[in-house]
Parts: structure tokens; sequence; C-alpha cells
């Protein structure tokens, strides 16, 4: 059984390194051009779909689309779900990486970035951008609604979302792909390959690279494969790895 995995190609906020969370910003041409070359490799590897998942930013599901062009699958069921939004970054969202660093050192932004179960500073309930305020998360629990998360709490959305409802998918045979985030893909990681809380804090998910997880019969992951040039890839995880640094 094979899962593909792939995190948006680069967006505007990307480019400009602010911490972006449930920000519904736009891909860059970059990430665009990152998003159609992800679905061309697919394409040339032989992949096929049957169902694919994103979550409720833009910025995904146009990877997705742009993917799907790609691979002449444009009329597949797409499922969307807030579920598998990137991790809430809360207050600390339109603020510069590198900046945040210079303000309040590497470490702590290493510790907002990566950590498993610290939150950022949340978002005052009054802020417009509070999830409870915004038209597409009407139909959600407001209770379920962050005002920003931990990995820890990520996880605690993505991976019951994944186990109730894709892996049911697979299991009837569907071929999955699931376009989403460095963080919301990160609680995927976390789940499938059973790391501990301190191994994921090193783990990096490049943009617009296919990721092709495989599965034996007890859904434990016999093959875990990057496509595309290794060099390349490498370069973008660190890049990633980077982007909290003081410049
Ligand atoms: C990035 C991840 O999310 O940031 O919210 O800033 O995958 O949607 O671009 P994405 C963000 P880091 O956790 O890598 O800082």
């Amino acid at each position: 059984m094979k899962l593909v995995l792939v995190r948006h190609g680069e967006s505007e906020w990307n480019k400009k390194n602010l911490f972006t969370g449930w920000t519904d910003v736009d891909l860059t041409d970059t990430g665009r051009q990152e998003a159609a070359n992800a679905g061309e490799l697919l394409r040339r590897e032989g992949f096929d779909f049957d169902l694919c998942y994103t979550s409720y930013l833009k910025r995904a599901i146009h990877t997705l689309n742009l993917a799907l062009e790609q691979l002449d699958r444009e009329w597949l069921t797409v499922m969307k779900s807030w579920k598998l939004n990137e991790r809430h970054y809360g207050a600390l969202q339109g603020l510069n990486k590198a900046e945040t660093s210079q303000k309040y050192g590497e470490e702590q932004v290493r510790v907002w970035r990566r950590s498993f179960d610290v939150r950022p500073p949340l978002l005052n309930e009054d802020d417009d951008r509070n999830p409870r305020r915004l038209e597409q998360y009407r139909a959600a629990p407001p209770q379920e609604l962050p005002l920003g998360e931990s990995l820890e709490d990520t996880i605690a959305r993505v991976v019951p979302y994944f186990e109730k409802t894709i892996r049911k998918e697979m299991q009837n045979g569907k071929r999955v792909l699931i376009a989403a985030h460095g963080n919301s893909l990160r609680a995927l990681v976390y789940h499938f390959e059973k790391l501990s809380k301190e191994e994921i804090t090193k783990v990096n998910i490049p943009t617009g690279v296919p990721l092709i997880y495989t599965f034996d019969e007890n859904w434990n992951v016999t093959e875990k494969k990057y496509l595309g040039d290794p060099n390349l890839i490498r370069a973008k995880i660190e890049s990633v790895a980077n982007q909290g640094k003081k410049q």
C-alpha cells in the first residue's frame, strides 16, 4: 500500500520568510512551478490516484490542482478539510522568522518552530484572524478551532482525521494523494514512523517534493522516499531548517 504526500510549493509568505499558519496566502511563480514539477515527476514515475485530500488553504489546494493537471487527473475527487490545515501559528503569524530570532533569540524561535508541545503566543479572541470569525470555518465546532497550536495540538487533529477518513479509503484500495503543509505533514510523519517527541523535532519537509510511503498489511512503513534529485531535496530541507536563523 502506497501513500503520496506533498507539501505545497513555495508560498508568498515562505518567500518573505514569514510565519504563515492559517493565513491564506497564494503560491509564488516558483511555488507553481514546484507544484507542476511534482505532478510531472509522479506521472513519469507511473503514479496514479483515485482520491485526493487537501486543506482549506489555497497554497495547498492550488498545488494539488497544478499537480493533477500534469497527471491529467483534474477530474479526481478532492476532499478538503481544515483538519489538514497548517499548524496554527497564533500571534506569530505575519512575523518574519529571522527578525523574530534577532528579537527573541534563535533558541526561542527553534522552540516555537520545532518543539513538540510548546504553543506560540495565542491570538486574542477578538483578533480578526480568529478562525471562529472566518467564513470558511463556520461549519466547524467553534471549540475545536485553535488560536495557536503546538505540533502536539496539530497531531491531535490531523492523525484522527487520517485514521477515521483516509486510512479507510486506502484499505478499500483507493490510491491517495495528500497535498498539505510543513507541520500538518510532520504530524503524519510522526504517526507513520512512530517517532519520538525528540526525533520529530529534527524533521523538515521541503516544498513541492512528493514523499512516498509504502506500508505493509499492518501499517508498518516498509519504505519512505522523496521523488527527485537528492541534492536538490537535501538543499531544500536544509533551507527550511535554517529559516529561523538570524540573517
Ligand atoms: C510554514 C511552516 O507552513 O513553517 O506556517 O510558516 O508549510 O504552510 O508553508 P507552510 C508556516 P515552519 O514550521 O517550517 O517555520
